[in-house]
């Protein structure tokens, strides 16, 4: 059995709800940008979630939703384009209205780098994006708290592959019997299940709280805060009413036992 030495976090939907209230909002703002009449509207990104990554999900919504749609000029350049534009309207919304962190993620985060567990971030969406998140959200030198960030287009295949949690692991030295993750999504749970990692918590949110999560280790709604007590979904309870290093050690355990 070896002991837990490292957190590979998961961003949009883990730390923070970015998805709706982040991409979803600067894809439209770089769709009319652009003088696009699409507007993806909350259920409809709901679908598109099923494809990770921003470059990719515009393919998959034209595929899917506008299949005769041609751009002026070259495809990917396009479709590159767009993507730039919305990640400037992303990071431009974390600076002004800013996202606040789900419940107890910064209690967590603060509570593991205290203790000397190393964290780690594994993630499809943009570097840029993350930066935005941790610094406005977080702490001006939250970057600083990760080993490693590996996001984006560092490996050709995004999540449900699982090359990213690999990477991460690779540059982090470690095996995946030393490592946790935290996702909150069923593409999460495929990437670091194929990566090897047992140990698995997930935080669900209003996007993701129907899949299945049957192969992770503990399922809470959050991971609870002062006030706010975190509510065990599947898996084993909790002892105090918050997920904290305690709680992860013990899953650690039952997830390699
Ligand atoms: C997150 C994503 C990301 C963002 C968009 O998935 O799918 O693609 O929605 O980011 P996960 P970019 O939480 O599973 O990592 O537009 O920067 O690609
Ligand atoms: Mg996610």
């Amino acid at each position: 059995m070896k002991q837990l030495q490292a957190l590979i976090f998961d961003v949009d939907g883990t730390l923070s709800d970015t998805e709706r209230d982040g991409h979803l909002v600067a894809f439209n703002k770089a769709f009319a940008d652009a003088g696009l009449d699409w507007n993806w509207t909350v259920e409809i990104y709901g679908d598109l979630l099923t494809v990770t990554g921003g470059k990719e999900r515009i393919k998959y919504f034209l595929e899917r939703y506008l299949p005769d749609f041609r751009p002026e000029g070259e495809f990917e350049t396009f479709v590159a384009d767009l993507h730039a534009a919305k990640t400037e309207h992303y990071k431009a919304l974390m600076v002004d209205p800013g996202l606040p962190l789900r419940p107890g993620v910064e209690r967590l985060l603060r509570e593991a780098r205290d203790a000397g567990m190393r964290l780690a971030i594994a993630t499809t969406t943009t570097p840029a994006n993350v930066t935005a998140l941790l610094r406005n959200s977080l702490a001006e030198d939250a970057e600083d708290w990760f080993d490693v960030i590996a996001a984006g287009d560092v490996v050709p295949a995004k999540k449900p592959a699982p090359d990213i949690f690999v990477w991460a692991m690779e540059q982090l030295n470690l095996p995946p019997e030393s490592c946790m993750a935290i996702e909150d999504s069923d593409n999460g749970v495929k990437s670091v299940r194929g990566a090897g990692i047992r140990s698995l918590l997930i935080t669900v949110n209003d996007y993701t709280r129907h899949q299945d999560f049957s192969d992770a280790t503990l399922v809470v709604d959050h991971l609870g805060d002062e006030g706010q007590p975190s509510k065990v979904l599947a898996g084993p309870d909790l002892v105090n009413d918050q997920v904290d290093l305690d709680a992860l050690r013990n899953i650690h355990q039952y997830a390699w036992k």
